[in-house]
């Protein structure tokens, strides 16, 4: 390997991830962690990595600017699945490791996805609303109709890992699955799962709810603009968990007001944390804060992943989700 290992890395952690992984990091390392759960400016980033052999990152701009300022940086091992914040490819150029997380976060993140899917298909929201506000006085035959998802088609746009999982549960409730990725998975697998490859134009054409779950790269960014939501069918709902970039998010106000879409349920967004303003005040809108992955089991598993990463890195190994092989060779 081509790692000269330190003897005590230091290693930045760019978040105040679970105490009893910071204390394993610090077993192996010399540790400093950024004591506060927000992302730091470059400016901080560049000072707090400008002398460290490893950066444990959650997310954030790590570009050739960033690298230049760490000279003896080795290893980033990011706490999350898409790295599409992350210049890999500058990292490769410096020989700088990169690793992710992926796996751990499948089955929580498509449980979000389902929940969002469920949520704005049966008016959850409005429901507490109605509830909570004193509004229920009685029964009503007419009250908060919803959509059903029995008998209907899952559309998945990408079918990795977190797509499969999703597909499995629309299994569960009966639907009809059909899924368009860059690259078609085996028959055999299509057929455990149950799901059918279709085109891009027939996934957005015959999807009752369609829910992307790509990851955010030139072929996925804004793939659903105006031109391919005015294909989908009238009444049908958007589910997106994987990266807000996928979608044009003017384009998707318009199609729910215009009423081609009847609902949206959204953890991701164009230029998160910011929100357009039209979404905030929507009703058949379910907005959630990026929290795909957040359960107490996943994030466990992720920063144990990263962690694992990082040391086998410094301990002259091959890290087991290493983004950029090429390094090593
Ligand atoms: C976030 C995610 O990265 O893994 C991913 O790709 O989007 C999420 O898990 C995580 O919340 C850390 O920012």
């Amino acid at each position: 390997m081509h790692l000269t290992p330190p003897v005590r890395p230091k290693v930045f952690i760019a978040r105040p991830i679970q105490q009893s992984v910071i204390d394993w990091v610090a077993q192996h390392c010399a540790v400093r962690v950024h004591g506060e759960d927000a992302p730091m400016s470059a400016a901080a980033l560049g000072e707090a990595i400008a002398d460290v052999d490893g950066l444990m990152s959650v997310g954030g701009n790590i570009n050739e600017e960033l690298l230049a300022g760490a000279p003896k940086l080795r290893m980033i091992a990011n706490i999350g699945a898409g790295y599409d914040t992350i210049d890999v490819a500058a990292c490769s150029r410096r020989r700088i490791l990169v690793s992710n997380t992926p796996d751990v976060l499948t089955e929580s993140t498509a449980d979000m996805a389902f929940a969002l899917l469920l949520g704005a298909s049966r008016h959850l929201l409005q429901a507490d609303g109605y509830v909570r506000d004193g509004s229920w006085k009685y029964g009503l035959w007419n009250l908060l109709w919803g959509t059903e998802l029995f008998d209907k088609t899952l559309g998945l746009y990408g079918f990795g890992r977190i797509g499969q999982a999703m597909a499995r549960r629309g299994r569960g409730f009966s639907m009809r699955i059909l899924y368009h990725s860059r690259h078609r998975v085996e028959t055999k697998l299509e057929s455990n799962v149950g799901a059918e490859f279709v085109d891009f134009k027939t996934l957005l054409r015959e999807s009752d709810f369609l829910s992307l779950h790509a990851p955010l790269n030139q072929e996925s960014n804004r793939a659903i603009g105006a031109a391919e939501l005015s294909l989908m069918k009238p009444g049908a709902f958007l589910v997106n968990t994987a990266r807000g970039k996928i979608v044009d998010e003017e384009a998707l106000v318009q199609a729910l007001k215009s009423g081609r879409l009847a609902g949206t349920g959204l953890d991701v967004f164009e230029n998160e944390p910011q929100i357009h303003p039209e979404l905030l005040g929507m009703e058949n809108v379910i907005l959630a804060p990026h929290i795909g992955s957040a359960t107490t089991e996943t994030r466990l598993r992720m920063a144990r992943l990263a962690t694992e990463n990082l040391l086998a890195a410094f301990a002259g190994r091959r890290p087991p989700n290493l983004l950029n092989p090429q390094v090593l060779a």
